[in-house]
């Protein structure tokens, strides 16, 4: 692809996560409501403040930059460095116990094990991982195996580190689409479905199928969910986009509509068809009022360089 649509795709992931997570963070842990209400809540809104899954993206893509590829002491020192500098950014009950524990000398790969049963199954690893389904989108078996490390930190069961690489393989064949092009949805799913091994995954992506052509919102969330559980929403934000791929404002909309964890399944979402449609598809009225969108903007060039300095095949 053209370096400089590559370029407008990571810039596009990266911002429609922060965009996403920050809409969406508005109305988290309420009911379902009615799309046009979103579009008003957005307009209202001054500044859009991200939460942690946009705080742990920066990190993943932070780690990957500085190490040239993965270093998962230095990714969990990252995440480390981020959480105390702003630990209010609404975390998970997981991950800062696992700070606590990596802290206190246990190792990045084993803390993650004690927490839970069979470690953590919530959404945590698949909000904040699409940089690896940007820069390992030539691979996908080799963005699975990051994606597994990346999960690994601090969610180690094996829906955790499963939904991490759904969503990176999600990210990764949006980026590989032609902005241009329609994307096929039955070709996009075939292929999420060949390449995720769980089956209680392999299941949701035929229910996704099934449910595009929904109009019924109580429908799709009782059948794929809206929780803060990973096989409850990475599912659904893959939906989201595939519902309306060719807008990133609808697609981000609509994830929101659905209620409960809005602000992860809008960042998944917006990752996903940033990734696809490019910064230029996400509207420029919320761009401005992004927080810290130099800084997201800069990381997301840097990581587009990094695909030729980093051994991603
Ligand atoms: N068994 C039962 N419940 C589980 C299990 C398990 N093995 N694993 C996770 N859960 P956590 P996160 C449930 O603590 O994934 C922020 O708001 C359990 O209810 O690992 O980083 C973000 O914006 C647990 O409390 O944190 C996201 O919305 C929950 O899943 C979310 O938090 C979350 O798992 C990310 O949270
Ligand atoms: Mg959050």
């Amino acid at each position: 692809m053209h370096k400089r649509k590559l370029r407008l795709k990571f810039l596009g992931c990266l911002v429609g996560t922060a965009i996403g997570d920050a809409l969406g963070a508005r109305r988290e842990g309420r009911g379902m409501s009615r799309s046009e209400d979103v579009v008003s809540l957005a307009e209202k809104l001054e500044q859009l403040i991200y939460t942690d899954d946009t705080h742990m993206t920066i990190g993943i893509a932070e780690s990957l930059i500085e190490s040239k590829g993965f270093n998962g002491e230095h990714m969990a020192q990252t995440f480390i460095k981020n959480y105390e500098a702003e630990p209010w950014r609404g975390y998970g009950p997981g991950p800062p116990r696992i700070f606590g524990m990596i802290k206190s000398g246990e190792a990045w790969y084993s803390a993650a094990n004690r927490l839970y049963r069979g470690g953590s199954f919530g959404n945590g690893s698949a909000m904040r991982v699409a940089p690896v389904g940007l820069l390992y989108s030539r691979n996908l078996e080799k963005l699975r195996r990051i994606a597994y490390q990346s999960s690994s930190i601090t969610h180690s069961h094996e829906l955790g580190k499963e939904e991490a690489a759904l969503q990176a393989c999600a990210v990764a064949l949006a980026l590989n689409t032609p902005s241009d092009e329609e994307i096929d949805k039955e070709t996009f799913l075939s292929r999420l479905q060949n390449f995720i091994q769980d089956r209680l995954y392999k299941e949701k992506v035929a229910q996704i199928r099934e449910l595009l052509g929904e109009q019924d919102k109580a429908k799709v969330v009782a059948v794929l969910g809206n929780g803060m559980e990973a096989p409850r929403s990475v599912p659904t934000a893959i939906y989201c986009f595939l519902r309306q791929p060719q807008s990133y404002k609808d697609t981000v909309i609509y994830a929101i509509s659905l209620g409960g964890d809005t602000d992860t399944i809008a960042a998944m979402a917006g990752a996903i068809s940033g990734a696809y449609r490019g910064i230029e598809a996400v509207p420029s009225e919320w761009r401005a009022k992004l927080e810290n969108r130099e800084y997201i903007e800069a990381l997301a060039e840097n990581l587009a360089t990094s695909v030729n300095n980093v051994n991603v095949e």
